[in-house]
């Protein structure tokens, strides 16, 4: 890939609604990603390669645990912050977003959130440096919108538990240290629990032949007869509102990353177009390519002020799941939009690695279905306006 020149799309000078302390922390991710990211990332998605070796990285820019409190680990800042870090993240690659949302949102915060004070201390500092990695098992091979009807289970023998079944399509599971796995306890109620690899029994077969997330590592968590002892079970939740409260903070996250994607198009489809001459002009001067750029940087700066004014709910403890849902459906289409027409602005270079492109067109595929479909999150909406469950 050419060197990275992005430079980020401010339309409304949406910056003077940060504070200093959002801007550091959203300008040290930015530098981060131009110098460890960006020149690795094409190879590393050609290969279908996790680029391991970003994980200090990742910690060092606070993009484990950023709204964990600091005296687990964890950076202490608030949801604009993280936010920040997310699309920051994501225009560079939405796998290095997903690694990163994955250890924030589905592992740190259920474990800070539903854990006991001993699981705290044992599992939080360490995911906060990224000397542990965690992934989180909700999904199964016959249960992915309707993680409800899941079929993992755990059974109570003496001082233990059995673990029994399957997930699949998991984030980070062929090298996660732990999962956060949601099982349904012999009453049928949905409980989250820990898992450590090493457990007898506990297999994370890696999943291959992705054209989308290639340099995200996925895999399934395969559980034969696991015992798992009874303080690996979090103590203060039960039922499905446990998972769906931590897709609550992973779906905010994608909601500012996937506008990190969408500038990143932009800004390069804007600078090849000032470039590119055809018939004698550059073809940003086409009426038909500036029609594609205005709808652009449109739609980025609506995107961009819906998830301030979001970042702004959840800090005050007032932002909805539906709110949530409506930012994450919209931030996501929205990307992919702007990535297909950044495509065509770029003609046949826009499908080379040579711009980032066709990589993030390919791994928005998977975010629009990931936490929660398009379409789901179209009914989550319905049916906080109507009233009316559509689902079933
Ligand atoms: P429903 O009957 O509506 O609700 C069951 C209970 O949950 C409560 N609830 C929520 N609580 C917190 N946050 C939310 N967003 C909540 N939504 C519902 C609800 O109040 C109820 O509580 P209670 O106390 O009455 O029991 O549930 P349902 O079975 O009808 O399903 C609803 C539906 C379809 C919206 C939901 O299941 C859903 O969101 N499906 C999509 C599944 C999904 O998003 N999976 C994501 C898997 S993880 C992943 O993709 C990680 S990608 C990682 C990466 O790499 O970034
Ligand atoms: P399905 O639920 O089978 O849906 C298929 C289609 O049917 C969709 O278009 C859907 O919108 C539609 N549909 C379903 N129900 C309805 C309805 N009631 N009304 C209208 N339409 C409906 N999961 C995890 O637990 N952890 C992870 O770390 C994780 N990482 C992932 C990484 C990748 C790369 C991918 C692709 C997925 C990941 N997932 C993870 C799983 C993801 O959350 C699911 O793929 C997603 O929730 C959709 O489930 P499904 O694929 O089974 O599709």
């Amino acid at each position: 890939m050419s060197k990275d020149k992005f430079q980020a799309p401010d339309y409304y000078l949406l910056d003077e609604l940060l504070t200093e302390e959002h801007k550091l922390i959203r300008d040290s991710a930015r530098e981060w990603v131009k110098r460890e990211v960006s020149p690795i990332i094409e190879e590393a998605c050609q290969k279908a390669e996790f680029p391991k070796h970003l994980l200090k990285g990742l910690a060092s820019v606070g993009a484990f645990g950023p709204y964990i409190p600091v005296e687990y680990g964890g950076g202490g800042l608030d949801q604009i912050s993280y936010g920040l870090i997310m699309q920051e993240l994501e225009r560079g690659d939405s796998g290095i977003r997903s690694t990163a949302s994955v250890q924030s949102s589905l592992v740190m915060y259920p474990i800070y959130t539903y854990g006991s004070e001993e699981q705290r201390m044992k599992y939080l500092p360490k995911l906060a440096t990224g000397e542990w990695m965690g992934c989180f098992g909700l999904t199964e091979p016959d249960h992915g919108s309707d993680p409800g009807g899941m079929t993992t289970n755990i059974k109570k023998q003496g001082d233990h538990y059995v673990l029994n079944g399957a997930k699949m399509w998991i984030s980070n599971s062929p090298f996660a240290d732990i999962a956060v796995v949601w099982a349904k306890d012999e009453e049928g109620i949905i409980r989250g629990l820990v898992v450590e690899r090493g457990m007898k029994g506990f297999t994370t077969p890696e999943t291959h032949n992705k054209w989308s997330l290639r340099a995200s590592s996925t895999g399934e968590l395969v559980f034969d007869n696991v015992i798992i002892p009874a303080e690996n079970i979090f103590p203060n939740v039960k039922g499905l509102k446990g998972p769906l409260g931590c897709l609550n903070s992973a779906r905010y996250g994608i909601a500012w990353g996937a506008i990190g994607a969408a500038m990143d198009c932009y800004d390069s489809a804007l600078r090849y177009s000032k470039e590119r001459i055809q018939f004698g002009r550059p073809i940003a001067g086409f009426q038909l390519t500036q029609k594609k750029l205005a709808e652009m940087i449109t739609e980025i700066t609506k995107a961009q002020l819906m998830v301030w004014r979001l970042g702004v709910l959840k800090n005050e403890n007032r932002a909805t799941p539906a709110q949530i849902s409506m930012a994450k459906r919209n931030s996501v289409n929205t990307a992919l939009q702007i990535a297909r027409e950044a495509r065509q602005i770029h003609g046949g270079m826009g499908i080379t690695g040579e711009y980032p492109i066709m990589r993030h067109m390919m791994n928005l595929e998977s975010v629009i279905t990931y936490e929660g479909t398009h379409d789901i999150h179209l009914l989550i909406t319905g049916m906080d306006i109507t009233g009316e469950n559509a689902f079933s």
